[in-house]
């Protein structure tokens, strides 16, 4: 029997679902995830997603670097806000990224405890669904959303991250149906409801185009992150023990 992979829409949710036995993957396309894969991507020795602004700040020293942002702006006095465009302007060798979000970061911390805990983003679809795919466990596919309520993006993504795992997994719930059906949207279609929603749109108001752009260009990081609790760190590049 295959293993299923379920679909949780948001962190409101999440208590529904057997996280002990299953791999979270946590979504936030716009824009928390595809960050954290970005950070990873560039090099970083990892990256830390704090709940509060107060604590975050706490991280900050020679050997990381603090972001964030509330409501899509930066938050004052960071280093970065949550733009995963910033990201490439700076050299992580060596450093870490603290990072805390309005609802990305949320999300991570509420899917704890469980069996693994990943990262997903289009930035890693196709590496990460090669992941999954290989584990052969129970996968819940935990949509961070805006404010405990469902999103486009995330769902759409999920869908997708659905439609890679049918060789291997049974979808385990209405949900997974739902979010299969909109990643079947054709593309033209996926674009323009995606233009009509809300946080696209506070996105581009805030002046964060470009970011919008890059987080739904697919495959440009080749990482699996996964939370051990305090950090986030690339599984694909562990050291060998
Ligand atoms: O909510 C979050 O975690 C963020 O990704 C939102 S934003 O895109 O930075 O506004």
């Amino acid at each position: 029997m295959k293993p299923s992979v379920r679909v949780c829409l948001t962190p409101a949710l999440i208590s529904q679902h057997d996280c002990r036995s299953s791999i979270v993957v946590v979504i936030d396309v716009l824009r928390a995830t595809t960050t954290i894969c970005t950070a990873l991507g560039l090099g970083a020795s990892g990256v830390i997603p704090v709940e509060s602004e107060a604590e975050c700040r706490t991280y900050r020293n020679a050997n990381c670097r603090i972001a964030g942002e509330r409501g899509g702006e930066k938050l004052p006095g960071f280093d970065l806000g949550n733009s995963p465009l910033e990201l490439l302007k700076h050299d992580w060798h060596n450093i870490r990224l603290a990072l805390t979000t309005t609802n990305g970061t949320r999300a991570l911390h509420a899917s704890m405890p469980c069996r693994h805990l990943v990262v997903g983003a289009f930035a890693n679809r196709t590496v990460l669904a090669g992941w999954l795919a290989a584990q052969q466990l129970p996968v819940v596919l935990h949509c961070a959303g805006w404010r405990c309520e469902p999103n486009w993006e995330d769902t759409w993504l999920a869908g997708e991250l659905v439609a890679r795992l049918l060789p291997t997994h049974e979808p385990g719930d209405d949900t997974a149906l739902l979010a299969l059906s909109i990643a079947g949207l054709d593309a033209a279609t996926l674009r323009e409801r995606l233009a009509a929603t809300s946080h696209y749109q506070r996105l581009l108001r805030l002046g964060h185009a470009a970011d919008l752009d890059y987080c739904l260009q697919a495959d440009t990081q080749a990482v699996v992150p996964r939370f051990d609790g305090l950090l986030l760190t690339d599984v694909l590049n562990q050291p060998a023990v």
